[in-house]
């Protein structure tokens, strides 16, 4: 069995969510912060069976679009310490997927 740890973005995790409940996948929805951007994305845990691997990511790739975010994260420093927010484009997604083996799988 495979844990597939997958960080999208909100505007994709609904679409994903329901697909991925249709074909009876099982998953836990956390709701998390990218470092980077410091906004909000969602962290999914799924847990597949390793034959159907393939599917899963299969499902992530379909729903998960990449999108251009202009942020203005970065500040310029301007002389007499003013901060001037300086606009930055930064390339999100589709998602970022951590697959990792899992030893034992419980439900109690
Ligand atoms: P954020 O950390 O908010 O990053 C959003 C996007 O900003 C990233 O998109 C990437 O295009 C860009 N970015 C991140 N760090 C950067 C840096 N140091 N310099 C320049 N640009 C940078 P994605 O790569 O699609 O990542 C989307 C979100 O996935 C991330 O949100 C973070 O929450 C998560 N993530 C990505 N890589 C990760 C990793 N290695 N470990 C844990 N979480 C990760």
């Amino acid at each position: 069995m495979k844990l597939l740890v997958a960080i999208v973005q909100d505007a994709d995790v609904n679409a994903l969510v329901e697909e991925l409940t249709e074909k009876k996948y099982r998953l836990t929805r956390l709701s998390s912060t990218g470092g980077f951007l410091k906004s909000g994305n969602t962290t999914l845990l799924i847990g597949v069976e390793d034959n159907m691997l393939d599917d899963a990511l299969g499902i992530i790739e379909h729903n998960c679009k990449q999108r251009e975010i202009t942020t203005s994260l970065l500040t310029v420093t301007m002389p007499g310490d003013a901060f001037i927010p300086y606009p930055l484009e930064v390339k999100v997604g589709g998602a970022t997927v951590f697959v990792l083996d899992v030893d034992q799988f419980v439900r109690i």
